[in-house]
């Protein structure tokens, strides 16, 4: 594993809880997490019990012992390690978004491309897709449970850049991250939307802000006491996205994604409106899923909440009897499942790096929307899912 912070914990929860509940075609081995500082990361492989720690990742993708690299480092790197592993033939998790800019996603999906001739496979982290009620959503809608989609609406509100004082971090610094809310939660939805639905996001409009401009540099002094007078820098990337989408099979999509929900915590909301019926999710309720049917007897028709912890519903098998619910932790340990049983059985796992980067051209598309102000930019990009 490349990289160690939050999504380097979530991981390697992932990594560890796997082979305990699924019985995995193949064994799991955590056996080396790499990160630039020598003491913070020997820390975290102790702490989330990793064999070993290092701090070239170089050398580590050269290793024989190594099957898998999982990187979970900001976005910046992405395409330079994920190009070198695969080309070293090695399997790839990459975290989401895949990349900070369409060329390089495109590079690493070339990549991929080689490297499936050689029975290596490339994921990318989009791990909403696994929560089981996702799942379901998808699957119901596939069934036909709401009839044609005509309207989506898709939304992910936090609230952690409300204060100002909140440090200059990577996320906020366009060399690093490539966009703010736009690519850090806007790609989730983006992702979602065309998991569920199973359509290209074709078109888009839409446009970005950045709300608070200059924040204290890490280490200024922040605090109570204020922040030193030259330690503040300019915030390079958007803090709220809102845009639409025209899904490929005709329906139109309302996009928000923002850092700025004062109030909302991780508050992920996905409703699909069809002609037969709606679904709908909330990731705060994320053992549950909302269904209307429209088709139901007139005195009857209502949204029902279906409590997604049947042993029939996805990936719920392997976990506890109905009614037990499941966390967010959850749809990593189902990714890691998944990797290895698609490693096993010589299957493409999903989302591919396609996926990936067609989500990437959503957000490169709203990019280009909100900078020339233009309604309406095509992604010009259909992945085969
Ligand atoms: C942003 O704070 C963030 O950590 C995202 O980077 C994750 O992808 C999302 O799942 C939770 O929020």
């Amino acid at each position: 594993m490349i990289g160690y912070g939050f999504m380097g914990a979530a991981h390697s929860v992932g990594w560890r809880q796997a082979p305990a509940v699924f019985s995995l075609p193949r064994p799991v081995e955590l056996t080396v997490v790499v990160g630039r500082n020598p003491d913070a990361v020997a820390e975290a492989a102790e702490h989330w019990g990793w064999a070993e720690s290092a701090t070239d990742w170089r050398a580590v993708i050269a290793r024989d012992d190594i099957d898998i690299v999982d990187i979970v480092t900001p976005g910046d790197s992405h395409a330079e390690i994920a190009i070198a592993a695969l080309d070293a033939g090695k399997h790839v998790l990459c975290e989401k978004p895949l990349a900070n800019t369409v060329a390089e996603a495109e590079e690493m999906l070339a990549a991929a491309t080689r490297a499936e001739k050689r029975g290596v496979v490339a994921m990318v982290g989009f791990t909403y897709r696994r929560v089981p009620a996702v799942t379901l959503l998808r699957d119901l809608i596939a069934q036909g449970a709401v009839g044609t989609v005509q309207q989506v609406r898709a939304a992910y509100r936090q609230d952690w850049l409300v204060d100002p004082l909140q440090p200059l971090a990577w996320r906020l610094q366009k060399e690093h991250a490539g966009s703010g809310a736009l690519g850090d939660i806007g790609a989730h939805i983006v992702d979602m939307t065309r998991f569920v639905t199973g359509q290209d996001v074709e078109a888009v409009s839409g446009t970005v802000e950045t709300i608070v401009r200059r924040r204290p540099l890490l280490g200024s002094g922040t605090g109570l006491s204020g922040v030193a007078a030259d330690g503040f820098g300019e915030v390079t990337v958007d803090d709220a996205a809102l845009f639409t989408g025209r899904l490929s099979g005709g329906a139109l999509v309302s996009f928000e994604a923002t850092r700025f929900a004062t109030g909302r915590k991780n508050a992920l909301t996905l409703e699909v409106s069809g002609s037969e019926g709606a679904l709908a999710f909330d990731l705060e309720d994320l053992n549950s899923l909302q269904f209307y049917d429209r088709t139901a007897p007139a005195d009857r028709q209502g949204f029902t909440k279906i409590l997604v912890t049947e042993a029939q519903h996805p990936y719920v098998a392997a976990w506890w009897p109905p009614g037990h619910t499941l966390g967010y932790e959850h749809a990593f340990v189902h990714q890691a499942f998944d990797l290895v049983s698609a490693i096993a059985d010589g299957s493409q796992p999903h989302p591919t790096f396609a996926e990936g980067l067609a989500v990437q051209r959503v957000l490169g598309a709203v990019e280009e929307s909100a900078a020339t102000g233009s309604a309406w930019v095509r992604t010009g990009f259909r992945a085969h899912v």
